[in-house]
């Protein structure tokens, strides 16, 4: 069999970026990467692309020429994990041997969920940037829309990136003023939350966007069934804890973005090293499996209270980067992640709240003021993130802006009350 003192499962952003690393520490060879794709995606693209403020083709390179030199790319998947000895099993049966394993499976879309979802993705009117499949059949179906309800869902728990869904509905909504429908349109955005956003700090601003632009914000409302044959979405209404009941809601779309449920891949749900959710069950401060201290997670894969974001990614990689060579040393782990995790909240074709937070509440990069929809953080969004994303956090090279918030207190470190 196979073995190799690091083996990283997942060639996804956190994958990558933690190879990356520890390619460049360790001798050729040492470092194994498993990824069935051949195509990577830079995700955080999808809502521009569904808005057609970029090409899906600038959002796609070939896994093939991110691996980094020095790491050896196993193409297959992992299905089922042996951690008491320290093995992992891919698709066909062949076993490879580990000293040291990086889980970054990221986190499935789960369509699946959603009765009729999978079939209505495929039928007018139905689609989602989270799937590189059906983001640029949103675009199209934003150019074409003529009238009627269109409908932005968030899933009742966890999704990546739980900004998104309200992003894709703000684009669409200058998109359709532009082209002069937007009077024709009833836009909703049904959240499965009690507010439109879960970090208060942001919460007031973004009810604002949402009340300029005329968007009906349904609370408490999970998509549970989508009939293609009627044009209508099934919403189970949920109580105030979150909780479901037998009550319903139908409504008829013209237009339906569904925000997916999000799950742990498979594997990992089934393996020894998932909690009750199924997510990777680590210590949410060095990162380092609760229950296989060889072992660290990185990403969306981990039970981290943290929203799941290649924001947070970055930070994760610090973490990582510390305590996993000191775990190589034989120390202990100490260095502890700082939960930071960020979502540039795109609300217009324009203008970005650049949302930067832990579960403490803000915790923002510059001393601008960020609750404020701004064309510097669009700027941002659309041209220093992608570069950031592509030639630093899957090189291992970005850090996450720990550092640059630490400056930027100096600038006004007492209230923070922005300047700009
Ligand atoms: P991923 O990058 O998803 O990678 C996981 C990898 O694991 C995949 O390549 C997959 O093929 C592989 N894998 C899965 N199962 C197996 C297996 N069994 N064996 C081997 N490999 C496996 N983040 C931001 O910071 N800002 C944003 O604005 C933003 N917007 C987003 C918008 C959308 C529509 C989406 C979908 C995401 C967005 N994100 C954003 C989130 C960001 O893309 C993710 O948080 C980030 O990619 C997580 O990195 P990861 O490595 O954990 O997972
Ligand atoms: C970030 O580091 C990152 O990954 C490269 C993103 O995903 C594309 C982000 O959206 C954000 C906001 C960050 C954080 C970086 C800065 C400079 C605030």
């Amino acid at each position: 069999a196979k073995h190799f003192k690091l083996l990283v499962v997942g060639g996804g952003a956190g994958g990558l970026g933690a190879a990356s690393k520890f390619a460049r520490k360790l001798p050729r060879g040492s470092v194994g990467i498993i990824e069935p794709h051949e195509d990577h995606y830079y995700q955080p693209g999808f809502t521009l692309v569904g808005g057609g403020l970029m090409s899906l083709k600038e959002t796609t390179r070939k896994q093939e020429k991110l691996i980094p030199s020095g790491a050896k790319w196993i193409r297959n998947e992992v299905v089922l994990f042996t951690p008491t000895q320290n093995m992992v099993t891919l698709d066909g049966g062949e076993d490879i041997s580990y000293d040291y394993m990086v889980v970054a499976m990221g986190a499935h879309l789960r369509f699946d969920k959603i009765k009729g979802a999978l079939e209505a993705l495929e039928t007018p009117g139905v689609c989602s940037n989270y799937s590189p499949f059906h983001v640029e059949k949103h675009y199209r179906e934003v150019m074409n829309f003529q009238g009627g309800n269109a409908i932005y869902t968030y899933p009742n728990g966890p999704i990546k990136c739980a900004g998104a869904p309200q992003k894709a509905c703000y684009i669409t909504d200058s998109i359709l003023r532009q082209r002069g429908v937007r009077e024709n349109a009833h836009m909703i955005y049904a959240t499965s939350l009690d507010k439109i956003f879960g970090v208060e700090n942001y919460v007031k601003p973004l009810e604002k966007v949402a009340q300029e632009k005329d968007i009906d914000v349904r609370t408490r409302r999970n998509l549970i069934e989508i009939d293609t044959s009627k044009n209508s979405a099934t919403f189970q209404l949920l109580d105030e804890d979150g909780a479901a009941t037998e009550e319903t809601e139908k409504i008829e779309y013209s237009l339906l973005h569904i925000g997916p449920p999000c799950s742990a891949p498979k594997a990992l749900r089934k393996s020894p090293f998932a909690d009750k959710s199924g997510f990777m069950d680590v210590d949410d401060g060095t990162l380092q499996s609760n229950r296989f201290p060889n072992v660290f997670g990185v990403g969306d894969c981990m039970n981290t209270p943290n929203a799941k974001t290649a924001a947070s990614v970055s930070s994760h990689l610090k973490t990582l980067d510390r305590n996993l060579t000191l775990a190589m040393l034989g120390r202990k782990p100490y260095f502890k992640y700082d939960g930071y995790a960020s979502c540039p909240l795109v609300v217009s074709k324009n203008r970005v709240i650049l949302a930067e937070f832990n579960s403490n509440g803000p915790l923002e990069t510059t001393p601008l003021n960020q609750k404020k929809p701004a064309y510097w953080a669009f700027l941002m969004k659309k041209h220093l993130m992608p570069a950031l994303y592509w030639n630093g956090l899957i090189r291992g090279y970005w850090n996450g802006p720990a550092t640059i918030r630490k400056f930027s207190r100096l600038v006004d470190s007492k209230n923070r009350k922005g300047i700009l």
